[in-house]
């Protein structure tokens, strides 16, 4: 039967690496692939009869219920099915998409088709996997822009920082030559006082401008009582008239000697808080003198002169300068704020640098994640801009 060596019924459902395996011995016979001593006939290959217990002589039937059945899906992949799915009369293309399986004609081959199928998705998988890494080096682009902008700003801040540092050290140096606590309460005193002599003034300027309607209303109605006085007929004898002339000559009589008693009360209480003040500016200036005195190559405060002339509005307290050209308050006022401001500063660039410390994960991918949508790409998750979207 050595004609039958290579015919399709008889290699039917062998795959092809095997066919050695179904050539027939000299004497024509063929035998069991587990089991050599089980010897047919080879024309018992294939005749829809088991007569091997392993079913290696019925490769291409379902006739035993142990074969493996070899579909070889030309044009696509090949696969095996069991041996019962074969000629059971449903169309296996899941694995057989050549329809070899069923009788010739029962089922089209599909595997044409299955190909395209396969090959047009993999193009897909294939364009979404290089849209989601193209995505992933923009963020990791982003990310690292963000990264180096945080860089060049702590850089910025920490030399910020040491300027304020400077401006500190040139404050606090300023601050020894600018004098001492006691200076300090003195200039507070001067200030003060400048303060209760605006008060004081602007009081007397108002006090002052109220006198001086009531003078010129006084002086009105002495100008209609002279002029009475000058033209009224003595021959009419009007009693009323007579007296009233006479009281205005008395009257201008003793205008002279009218004296100024009425000063205003709350004028005098004012000027006594001023004397008071005064007292004590004195003696602390007194104190002053004193202790430059013992301190004299210093000179770094104005002379009490100075502040005299400044309390008696003959300099004003602000030309009055010390040695740095500004006053211990003034000083102090900018201590705090450079103190402030460096806090502040250093506040930030620690949050800075801490960002920077921060895990952000592989190639700091998280870092920019602030507006972001998440895009699922082959079954991850991507975080990127809404404008680079993926059109899923
Ligand atoms: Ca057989
Ligand atoms: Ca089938």
């Amino acid at each position: 039967m050595a004609s039958l060596v290579g015919s399709t019924a008889v290699l039917k459902g062998v795959a092809p690496k095997n066919y050695p395996l179904y050539v027939p011995d000299k004497d024509g016979n063929f035998h069991c692939l587990n089991d050599s001593t089980i010897v047919i006939s080879f024309d018992r290959v294939n005749d829809d009869y088991c007569d091997c217990p392993d079913g290696s002589d019925e490769p291409g039937t379902s006739a035993c219920s142990n074969g493996k059945f070899y579909c070889a899906n030309e044009g696509f992949k090949p696969h095996y099915i069991p041996s019962s799915w074969v000629n059971d009369g449903v169309c296996d293309y899941q694995s057989c998409c050549d329809g070899s399986d069923e009788t010739e004609g029962v089922c089209a081959n599909r595997c044409k088709e299955l190909q395209e199928e396969f090959e047009l998705r993999d193009r897909e998988m294939e364009e979404t996997v290089v849209r989601g890494l193209e995505l992933r080096q923009k963020i990791a682009e982003k990310s690292r822009q963000q990264r180096l902008t945080l860089q060049n700003e702590v850089k910025v801040m920490d030399k910020q920082i040491e300027q304020l540092e400077c401006s500190l050290k040139q404050l606090k140096a300023d601050k020894e030559l600018a004098g001492s606590e006691g200076e300090k309460q003195v200039e507070l005193t001067f200030q003060k006082y400048g303060e209760m002599l605006n008060e004081a003034s602007s009081k007397a300027e108002a006090q002052f401008m109220a006198l001086d309607e009531h003078r010129k209303r006084i002086e009105a109605l002495e100008a209609i009582l002279g002029k009475m006085n000058d033209d009224y007929n003595h021959n009419f004898n009007d009693p009323a008239v007579k007296l009233a002339a006479q009281s205005y000559q008395e009257y201008v009589a003793s205008r002279a000697d009218m004296k100024d008693e009425d000063k205003n009360d709350e004028m005098k209480a004012i000027f006594g808080d001023l004397e008071g003040l005064f007292v004590t500016a004195k003696a602390q200036i007194a104190e002053k003198l004193s202790m430059s005195g013992d301190e004299s190559p210093k000179k770094s405060w104005p002379s009490a002169k100075d502040l005299v002339d400044a309390f008696l509005g003959v300099r004003r307290n602000d030309e009055i300068q010390n040695d740095v050209g500004r006053s211990l308050i003034e000083i102090e006022t900018a201590i705090e704020d450079t103190e402030k401001r460096m806090k502040d500063a250093q506040r930030q660039v620690n949050e800075k640098k801490a960002d920077l410390e921060k895990s952000y994960g592989p190639e700091d991918l998280l870092r920019s994640k602030t507006d972001c949508t998440t895009n699922k790409i082959a079954g991850y998750n991507y975080k990127g801009e809404k404008d680079a979207g993926t059109g899923q």
